[in-house]
């Protein structure tokens, strides 16, 4: 079939009734699916209020002095509804593709009357009326000006809600190659869009005008393939070793750091504390129970002194590494302002070692927010209830920590050791 006659006028004619008479069709029928549920649910409403007003009846007396009085608030209370709103109406995605179609059809018949009249102008000999060569290249300058300025303004008022100082010691080192990146390709995404669109408006169509035919370079390719590549190799490289140094503990180091453990699971963490040994003992998860939700090996007698705790508290200045796991699905343990994050993977444990450099109480001085705290998230959509796996975390000074510390429970707990016992037969 010819694609010209098939797009014919009178294909489009037919094609935009056929779509306005769905249209129609569709937001009388939303309309009358919405009010027919305001109906039943009013009428529901009522009915459920009715009883609810007969069964409070004797409740309300009480508060009530007349009789008179009782029988004017009792069908105040009955003819109460409740308010609804109607003035939504649902629309389905492909009502508003059959509303792009039509302006797309709408803006194709403006377009044609205006070819139209060109043509019937140049057969007259005039000249074109409107010169949209033009138009079109001040356009880009416009389109220029607005998208730097939005920069700027993203800048400026977005900057800074996202940068805050770091709560931790190797945060600086994040924030440094932060910066550095920022700083790179902001600098390359402004020269390049000056370029694009000042070329755009530069050779923009002008009559009598011819285009200056340039197939290939040499030089120009290698200079816009060298120095990318150069700028991105020394980006990654210093990727690498930042994640290095942060990453990269030695076992004596790591021996010093007081050991947690965080296990995510739909949709909450789990927090086990190392007792006095600071070794957590070990895990396994054929040993969860009802007493014993995290599977510890309670043979290991690392493990009789490790602690239950329901929040995340840390001392300041001193090293924490968090063994990180999952008992069900990919979570991430993820502490914005502490510059950690980790995925917690079932079945394959991680880790992260950090030290806090300020307590909550010195940040909220130093953001000047009493409000502030540290908090920990979920980076991983694990569900539904995915929001729920916020969590607040206290950084507090070291008495402070033993304090708290000391009050915790232990795991290994009478529960426990009951269940060991019936298990062993004793
Ligand atoms: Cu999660």
């Amino acid at each position: 079939m010819n694609l010209k006659k098939f797009f014919s006028i009178r294909f489009l004619t037919v094609f935009v009734w056929v779509c306005m008479l769905m249209m129609c069709e569709m937001s009388l029928s939303a309309q009358s699916i919405d009010s027919t549920m305001v109906s039943t649910t009013t009428a529901t409403d009522s009915a459920i209020y009715k009883e609810d007003a007969l069964l409070n009846k004797s409740s309300i007396k009480p508060l009530i002095s007349t009789a008179v009085d009782t029988n004017a608030r009792f069908a105040d209370y009955v003819i109460k509804k409740p308010e609804t709103d109607n003035s939504s109406t649902y629309k389905s995605a492909l009502y508003y593709c059959m509303l792009f179609f039509l302006l797309c059809v709408f803006i194709t018949i403006v377009g044609k009357v205006l070819q139209v009249y060109e043509l019937s102008r140049e057969m007259q000999g005039k000249k074109e009326s409107f010169n949209w060569r033009r138009f079109q290249g001040v356009l880009f300058v416009f389109v220029l000006i607005i998208g730097l300025y939005g920069v700027y303004w993203s800048y400026t008022v977005h900057g800074p809600m996202s940068i805050h100082e770091s709560g931790s010691v190797h945060g600086e080192r994040i924030d440094f190659m932060f910066k550095i990146t920022l700083t790179i390709t902001t600098i390359v995404f402004i020269l390049t869009h000056i370029a694009l669109f000042s070329f755009a408006f530069k050779y923009r169509g002008i009559e009598g005008k011819k285009a200056h035919f340039y197939p290939h370079n040499n030089a120009l390719e290698k200079i816009w393939t060298v120095i990318p590549a150069i700028v991105l190799t020394t980006l990654v490289i210093f990727g690498f070793f930042t994640w290095r140094s942060i990453t990269s503990i030695s076992e004596e180091d790591q021996k010093k750091a007081l050991s947690i453990e965080v296990v995510g699971e739909q949709f909450k963490w789990n927090i086990r504390y190392a007792g006095a040994d600071n070794q957590l003992g070990a895990r396994n998860y054929k040993l969860i129970s009802a007493s014993n939700g995290l599977g510890i090996n309670f043979k290991d007698p690392k493990s009789w002194d490790d602690k239950l705790a329901g929040e995340i508290v840390l001392p300041v200045n001193r090293p924490i590494r968090v063994m990180i796991g999952s008992k069900d699905f990919l979570h991430s343990f993820y502490i914005p302002t502490l510059r950690v994050q980790m995925n917690a993977v079932p079945g394959m444990p991680t880790y992260f070692q950090f030290t806090p450099r300020y307590t909550t109480a010195e940040m909220r001085e130093r953001r000047d927010d009493p409000t502030f705290d540290y908090i920990l998230l979920c980076a991983k959509i694990c569900g539904s209830g995915h929001y729920n796996m916020q969590a607040k975390v206290r950084v507090v000074a070291d008495g402070e920590y033993q304090e708290w510390l000391a009050k915790q429970p232990l795991y290994y707990n009478d529960d426990v050791k009951k269940e060991m016992q019936v298990a062993a037969g004793l």
